[in-house]
């Protein structure tokens, strides 16, 4: 018998600063309702699914920099979504603003299909700056944020070993690479993507392209199923793309998302093919050479 999980990528449209928590989660329970009713066991929802993405502003009063952060999870207004997983038997893995004891994180948790925790990722690769620049557009996520300190963990959902990251992360080979290494067969993504970057306007053209190639790169040169969801359109005067997608160990995209708004796609990822392709291509064990790697964990660039 195959071996499979039906994945659901919930993408939303634009989450307006004006919006409150109950408004939004009320939207993300629509699309974990719809997701089941589609048959999915597992969803993802995009990176900051709960807030507009604040790190394109300078804001310097802690209390409002606070507010877009939760101290819990699952806190007072995020509970009806785990109780929503129990209730559908289907999990979901969430991106959220973490404030935590060590420090803040842009954070992804992991919910079971019984509404549990299994387990969080914190954003390895934090991207942009922390400090504003005059006059342009800026993209502040570390002036905001710590980097993550957790790894890349896998944790097993149902008989099947996932594994998240972060929207800058989908972009680096080694987010897919670790994963792969600790045993991940599917990685959940949610990214919030800008349409033209102040420093790149010329690359605006290229954004769709740069947004599936690392993924369906990675998905392929490490056998995985990856399912990636956005939060697109117009948030807050910013033009987000949009482009959700699940893709599979070949790297051809098997699912993706049509619009801008809220919209759920849902793929049966056959599992069996990640050792399909392993067979064909990608047997880490018999052909990798990490003896030969070494550069990769100790240097971050080319040599000055
Ligand atoms: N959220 C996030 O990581 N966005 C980045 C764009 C900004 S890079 C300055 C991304 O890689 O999509």
């Amino acid at each position: 018998m195959t071996r499979a999980l039906t994945l659901a990528v919930c993408q939303t449209g634009p989450i307006q600063r004006a919006a409150s928590r109950a408004e939004t989660v009320d939207r993300l329970l629509h699309l974990l309702e719809t997701a089941a009713g589609m048959g999915a066991e597992l969803a993802v929802f995009p990176e900051m699914a709960l807030t507009t993405f604040f790190p394109r502003w300078h804001l310097t009063d802690a209390d409002e920099i606070a507010a877009f952060f939760e101290a819990a999870m699952p806190g007072p207004d995020t509970a009806r979504l785990f109780d929503a997983a129990a209730r559908l038997r289907c999990g979901f893995a969430l991106g959220y603003c973490e404030a935590a004891s060590d420090g803040r994180f842009n954070t992804a948790v992991l919910a079971g299909p019984d509404g549990g925790v299994i387990g969080k990722y914190r954003k390895v690769h934090v991207p942009g700056s922390d400090k504003p620049q005059d006059g342009t557009t800026v993209h502040l996520e570390r002036l905001y944020f710590d980097p993550g300190n957790l790894g890349f963990p896998v944790f097993d959902y149902q008989g099947v070993r996932v594994g998240m990251a972060i929207c800058n992360d989908r972009r680096w080979p080694e987010t897919y690479r670790m994963l792969m290494l600790n045993g991940a067969e599917v990685a959940l993504i949610g990214y919030n993507t800008p349409l033209v970057l102040a420093e790149a306007p010329a690359f605006a053209h290229l954004r769709m392209l740069h947004n599936h190639l690392p993924m369906q790169a990675g998905a392929y040169q490490n056998t995985l199923w990856v399912a990636a969801a956005a939060k697109a359109g117009l948030e807050d005067g910013q033009a987000l793309i949009g482009g959700s997608c699940i893709v599979a160990p070949t790297g051809e995209i098997a699912a993706l998302a049509m619009g801008l708004g809220d919209e759920v796609i849902v793929h049966r990822a056959d599992l069996d093919l990640i050792a399909a392709c392993r067979r064909v291509n990608f047997d880490f064990a018999a052909y990798r050479r990490p003896d030969q790697y070494r550069a990769i964990a100790e240097q971050a660039g080319p040599p000055d």
